[in-house]
């Protein structure tokens, strides 16, 4: 546990910069650090620093509880009208021979695979295009519940919203309406990348704005539905445009309360327009979750999503501000794979993810989307515990 004892140490080292030595004092004093803290860190703290800020935040708030959920991933299809530079993922329609497009009946019955699989969320999303609009999701999200009314529908972000409530002409509140209506529970966190309009025209110039993002979860939150938030990093952006995409988050988070859990996502460089950027290094991705959960104080939780940065790093986090490793995914999302992470056929049983929590000293607990508790896995002996030294030793079973 970093105690507040500990903290003040490293506080009141004489040889600490004062301005740290501020900023260190706004958090453990519980008060919220301002943009011109968030920049400061980003360009003069070093992983130390921020890593032990952010952990004592993290215990103060979850302990050493690490959660984590059952979950498969539905994409639809992977080509998209849209032209992210970054995305590995999609094929244009020109390409359309590289792609997929699953019908109705193909998604329910991917849902259906899982019929005897104590999962609980199913996360849909993928690329935009015009025969997946309104109707088609309404229905699909209605079939699924109709089918299995305990899977939490977690689906779509303002990127298809924007898209599909534009071509029903139907404004946000009533195309939102509808949708809570069909049945899906909560938005995922992606579309984000970078807000700030200087980054987001180059990279993702024709989708939904930044304020589109913002709008569109206020929209849903007002409906007294949750959300997440991502933040796509280490590309073009400088260190203010994450503070200022965070600071929007802090802001509506302000105001809402909707928002469950912040995911960075780091950029991936295989495949994509974006090939010749080098990806940035673990210790910055570090330094970005503990700096993430320094910052936005209003947000309950700081999730690494091991598919994309890797299970080590994802273990790494937990110390660094991280108390979410989202979920089991069986090997259904592409949009990793593709872009390059090592991660190729992400799927991890819940053995696994409960030792990889344990290993680095946490507590796990198995959640639902929303948080709430389902299994406590902190006592629960596994079969090979006392054989087990790490978790490279295991074989990955695919048992959800
Ligand atoms: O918006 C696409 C990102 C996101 C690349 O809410 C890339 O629980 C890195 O948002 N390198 C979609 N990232 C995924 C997403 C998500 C994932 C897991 C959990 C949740 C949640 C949300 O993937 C996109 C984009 O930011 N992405 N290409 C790439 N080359
Ligand atoms: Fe389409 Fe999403 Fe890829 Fe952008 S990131 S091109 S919106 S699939």
């Amino acid at each position: 546990m970093e105690s507040t004892a500990s903290i003040k140490t490293l506080l009141n080292d004489k040889n600490l910069n004062p301005n740290l030595q501020k900023i260190g004092l706004k958090v453990i004093d519980n008060q919220r650090i301002t943009e011109e803290d968030g920049i400061y860190l980003f360009e003069h703290a070093d992983l130390g620093f921020v890593g032990s800020l952010a952990n004592f935040i993290r215990e103060r708030k979850h302990g050493n509880k690490t959660w984590f959920n059952r979950n498969f991933h539905v994409e639809p299809t992977n080509l998209c009208i849209y032209t992210c530079k970054f995305c590995s993922y999609s094929r244009l329609i020109k390409q359309r021979e590289e792609g997929w497009e699953y019908t109705m009946d193909d998604i329910m019955d991917i849902v259906k695979s899982y019929d005897d699989k104590p999962v609980t969320e199913v996360h849909i999303v993928g690329g935009v295009l015009p025969q997946y609009d309104l109707k088609f999701y309404t229905e699909l999200f209605a079939k699924i519940k109709a089918h299995r009314p305990d899977l939490h529908v977690k689906a779509l972000t303002p990127v298809e919203y924007h898209y599909i409530f534009k071509k029903a002409k139907v404004s946000y509140e009533e195309g939102m309406k509808r949708i809570k209506e069909s049945g899906a529970e909560s938005m995922p966190g992606g579309g984000a990348e970078i807000f700030h309009p200087d980054v987001r025209k180059v990279i993702a110039g024709d989708k939904c704005t930044g304020e589109e993002w913002l709008r569109m979860h206020e929209v849903w939150h007002e409906l007294g539905m949750r959300s997440n938030a991502t933040m796509l990093y280490a590309h073009i952006e400088k260190f203010e445009h994450r503070i200022h995409h965070m600071e929007q988050l802090r802001q509506l988070q302000d105001k809402t309360g909707g928002f469950q859990t912040f995911i960075p996502l780091k950029f991936r460089n295989s495949n994509n327009e974006m090939s010749n950027i080098e990806e940035g290094t673990i210790i910055e991705d570090l330094r970005n979750y503990a700096i993430s959960r320094i910052y936005l104080d209003n947000f309950e939780h700081i999730k690494a999503y091991w598919p994309m940065i890797g299970r080590e790093t994802a273990q790494l986090s937990l110390a660094f501000g991280v108390d979410d490793l989202d979920g089991t995914i069986d090997d259904t999302t592409k949009i990793y794979s593709m872009a390059g992470s090592e991660e190729q056929n992400p799927t991890l049983s819940t053995e696994s993810l409960v030792k990889m929590i344990r290993s680095v000293g946490r507590h796990p607990i198995e959640r639902g989307t929303l948080y709430n508790q389902i299994k406590d896995y902190k006592d629960v002996v596994f079969e090979d515990d006392n054989k087990f030294r790490g978790y490279l030793d295991l074989p990955v079973v695919k048992n959800n």
